[in-house]
This record gives structure tokens, sequence and C-alpha cells, in this order.
């Protein structure tokens, strides 16, 4: 059984999954009418909570890290369907040793002009997945509401004294992605 953690919990990966090192990160939401378009991202920052340079914005336009650990697996575009609708391959082993956390965000695509907020849908989680041994390891359902948010951190994926912690997070902001590039980079 995977386990189940609330906003604001967390739960050690290293200690709890040692054998983990290929996660899958698999985000969903569903819209409650029209088709939204939703989009992963992962900011791979260093100890200062900054990007070591702009190639680790993982995005739909920049799917692959350059020390290759993290993979975005490409764009949804309706939200439709209850399997993971965006999702993002990360190797423990491979990442950057500068970098320690990974912060998965989803934002909504053009949301200003569109006015789409993430009032709009529903279900909304985030799950590890563990790639070789294919089972879940761990989920987070955001049940909280953010009906004028246009970004929202999903989790987070931070590393101190060399172990892996998974953090729910669920943190909506008004200010879109452009808010979390603008704090980052
Ligand atoms: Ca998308
Ligand atoms: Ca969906």
């Amino acid at each position: 059984m995977a386990i189940v953690l609330k906003k604001g919990g967390s739960f050690n990966l290293t200690k709890e999954e040692p054998k983990l090192k290929k996660v899958m990160i698999g985000l969903g939401w569903e819209p409650s009418t029209n088709a939204l378009d939703l989009d992963a991202s992962v900011f791979m920052l260093g100890k200062n909570s900054k990007l070591p340079n702009d190639n680790y914005f993982i995005f739909y336009n920049n799917l692959k890290s350059p020390d290759g650990s993290t993979q975005h697996t490409g764009d949804n575009r309706t939200g439709y369907g209850d399997d993971d609708d965006e999702m993002v391959l990360v190797n423990l082993d491979l990442v950057n040793p500068d970098v320690t956390q990974l912060v998965v965000a989803v934002s909504i695509h053009d949301a200003e002009t569109r006015r789409h907020t993430f009032g709009l849908l529903s279900d909304a989680y985030m799950r590890l997945y563990d790639v070789d041994t294919k089972r879940e390891v761990a989920r987070f359902d955001l049940d909280a509401s953010y009906p004028n948010d246009t970004v929202v951190i999903f989790g987070k994926l931070e590393k101190s004294n060399n172990e892996w912690k998974f953090h729910a997070v669920g943190d909506g902001s008004t200010k879109g992605l452009q808010g979390l590039v603008d704090i980052y980079a």
C-alpha cells in the first residue's frame, strides 16, 4: 500500500524505500467542465533555493535536465481521464549533487486570458511511482480548494543528510508560473 500524505506531511523515501532509484512523478487533475491545459514543471534548486542555471527549470519547452536525471514526458492538453495527466521521471542517483530540491508545480496554460483557475478542476493529486518495482509508493491528494490560483506547488523532493524526502506541499498562488520563475531563477 502506498503511503497517503496530507497537506504538510512528508515521507522519507531513503529510509522507507531504500531501493527506490527511478521515480515517476505522476500528476493528475480533472476539469469540471471544459478541457483545461495544465502544465507540470519542476524547479531543480540548489541549497540557496535558486536554479543553478535556467536549464534546471524543467517544463514543456525544456523536457530534460542537464544532469540527465529528470525527464518530463510531454504535454497533456485536456486533463481528461483518471490516469496521470502529466509525468516526470527522476533518477535520484543522477541528480546533480548541487541540486537539493525538486519543486513540482502545476500551472494553467494561458490562465489570465482564459480566466482559468484551479477552481475549475477537481481530484488533483501527485503520486510517486517506483519504475523498477512498478509500485506506487506515496500519494498526495490535494483536498484544499484553490478558487483563484493559477499555479500550485503540489509537492517537493528534498535531499538533506543524503536522504530524500517527499513533502506534500499544496500551496497555490495567483501569480502563475512566471511568479515561481521570478522566485527561483
Ligand atoms: Ca499541459
Ligand atoms: Ca485527468
